[in-house]
């Protein structure tokens, strides 16, 4: 299988993240991607490849413009503004105002354009993002001419940023604008299997009301677990997109049992619906030992996920969300890959 890496993913360096009321080292961290790479290196996946150029016209279209500007000049505006930290933001239009107009302040439009306050604004996270999304659109560009899978490496990554706001360390949403730009290719549906352990909640948005892209996403239930205020099993879409958006949201401490169950279900959906490519937002966060999450997945459990999405029979389009158990992080994403070439190998 084919990677595609930049070393421009880790000119995004945040130094804070609001972590249980503290203000901590993030856990999104430049070192996930060194880990990820020297495991793909390691195991022989296969070559390692740069991405090529896209521009911002693929992002225009799933993201809105004026979100798009603010993230382009949110670092400058704050720092002109004489802020002494990261863009964090602290304050939201809320429930209790309604009509709100976007203000002129960084300090409000920060907190218009945010869905959290973990995820801080530095120096090139504008940079990062659009690296980050010229990797999925290049992973993409090579399944479409090869047909064969490939996975891009992703950093910052992209399944919690929705039409008009970042958060969960998301600022493009990289499998929205690969699913969007897979349909301009000429496929008539296309499919987002999302197995990090948070919900996807941008992406959930973006493609709400549509049927050319179904979303499945598996994780830990929203009564319980972030985003929280999104990912229930009755979201099933809107108007035409009835029926296109599926969650299996489950409880803290599930295992690879449960969770497979889960995944098998939501593949039987996408083969029913007849999606032509699959794109799997790939985060490892269900791992027993990832800091920030509660699912048991082992490190011995993500080979056979592989060799069931290779069952398929798709192409495949791997693309990195979360994974924040650092040591383990490579170890977990290429045995998913891996499980899925060797299950490729044998049927050919
Ligand atoms: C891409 C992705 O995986 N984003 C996840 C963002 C989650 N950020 C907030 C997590 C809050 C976790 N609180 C954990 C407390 C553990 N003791
Ligand atoms: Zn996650």
């Amino acid at each position: 299988m084919l990677t595609f890496h930049s070393e421009s993913t880790k000119l995004r360096r945040a130094k804070t993240e609001l972590n249980e009321g503290l203000l901590m080292t993030p856990f999104e961290c430049p070192e996930r991607v060194d880990l990820v790479l020297e495991r793909v290196r390691a195991s022989g996946l296969g070559p390692v490849q740069a991405p090529t150029r896209f521009g911002l016209e693929p992002v225009l279209a799933v993201h809105d413009r004026d979100y798009v500007e603010f993230l382009a000049s949110c670092w400058e505006e704050w720092k002109a503004a004489g802020m002494a930290g990261e863009a964090i933001p602290n304050i939201w239009p809320s429930r209790s105002m309604p009509g709100v107009r976007i203000p002129e302040h960084i300090e409000g439009r920060l907190g218009h354009y945010a869905q959290t306050g973990e995820t801080s604004i530095c120096a090139n996270t504008f940079e990062a993002a659009e690296v980050s999304k010229d990797i999925a659109l290049s992973a993409l560009g090579h399944t479409l001419e090869s047909g064969e899978p490939s996975f891009g490496l992703c950093r910052p990554p992209g399944h919690h940023a929705s039409s008009n706001q970042f958060g969960g360390y998301c600022f493009f949403n990289n499998a929205a604008i690969a699913a969007e730009q897979a349909l301009r290719h000429g496929h008539s549906r296309v499919a987002v299997l999302d197995i990090d352990f948070h919900h996807g909640n941008g992406t959930q948005e973006i493609f709400y009301a549509r049927d050319d892209v179904i979303v499945v996403s598996l994780h830990g239930d929203p009564l319980h677990c972030f985003p929280y205020y999104l990912g229930h099993a009755d979201e099933t879409g809107s108007g035409r997109g009835e029926g296109f958006n599926v969650n299996y949201p489950m409880p803290p401490g599930t295992d690879y049992a449960r969770w497979s169950a889960a995944l098998d279900e939501g593949l039987a959906r996408i083969r029913q619906v007849g999606a032509e490519l699959l794109v799997v937002s790939l985060g490892v966060d269900t791992f027993e030992h990832d800091p920030i999450s509660s699912f048991k997945l082992r490190s011995d459990d993500y080979p056979d996920v592989g060799r069931r999405l290779a069952a398929l029979g798709l192409p495949t389009v791997f693309l990195l969300e979360g994974g924040y158990a650092v040591e383990e992080i490579g170890i977990n994403v290429v045995n998913v890959l891996s499980g899925f070439d060797a299950a490729l190998a044998r049927v050919e």
